[in-house]
């Protein structure tokens, strides 16, 4: 098995947490997305998509996308599950984490691909190139912050986001938030303190301070 990965992007940052919170060992390989080291025919042979991360199972599979990726993961390695135990508790996590992809991290992809700072022709990842349109950077912004707004709300009587204890749903939204940190640049704690005190409990996690080293 292999991890196609590259630690300074969201999606594949969500699964490198998921595995460390596993305590897997899988072997990966670095791709720098920043640098452009995934848009290789060689890359392409494995994934067309273009995008990480990349499971590569021992009989050649390539499982893609995040969430396919940990549940992929869960099935096999059940102890400490991150997906829920029965069918309201899966519900649940799903139901973030679409909430999560959807409203937040679609808000930051359309803020930081269409900014001028982007490379031309990359405003959706993938081989096909496709031109910025300079006025979703207000609108992704605008999704961005309403998206946190309504964690906030829903952190205000639940310890975690999906269910009462830390599951998948938080890893994405965790995540989220630091890219939206980055990429925006809002200190998105002012006005939000139950979003504050979440995030200073999962950035507090040993699977999480032992990838970031
Ligand atoms: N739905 C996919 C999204 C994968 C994705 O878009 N990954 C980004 C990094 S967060 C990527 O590989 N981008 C490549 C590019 O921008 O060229 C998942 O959940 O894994």
């Amino acid at each position: 098995m292999k991890l196609y990965y590259f630690p300074g992007s969201p999606s594949p940052r969500k699964v490198g947490i998921f595995i460390s919170e596993k305590g897997l060992e899988i072997p990966s390989v670095t791709l720098n997305l920043r640098e452009g080291e995934h848009l290789t025919e060689e890359f392409a042979a494995i994934h067309p998509g273009l995008t990480l991360p990349v499971l590569e199972l021992d009989d050649g599979t390539c499982i893609t996308e995040s969430l396919a990726i940990a549940h992929y993961l869960e099935q096999e390695n059940p102890s400490l599950n991150l997906l829920g135990t029965d069918a309201k508790e899966q519900a649940l996590i799903l139901m973030w984490h679409d909430i999560a992809t959807f409203e937040g991290y679609l808000g930051i992809q359309e803020y930081l691909r269409n900014s001028p700072e982007f490379g031309e022709g990359r405003a959706l990842p993938g081989p096909m190139p496709i031109e910025q349109i300079s006025a979703l950077v207000e609108r992704g912004e605008k999704r961005t912050i309403a998206f946190f707004d309504k964690v906030d709300k829903r952190l205000s009587n639940n310890t975690y986001l999906a269910i009462e204890r830390y599951t998948y749903a938080d890893i994405v939204t965790y995540v989220y938030l630091e890219f939206a940190q980055r990429v925006i640049g809002k200190d998105l704690f002012q006005d939000r303190k139950h979003l504050a005190s979440w995030a200073a409990s999962i950035s507090a996690r040993p699977a999480i301070k032992a990838i970031d080293g």
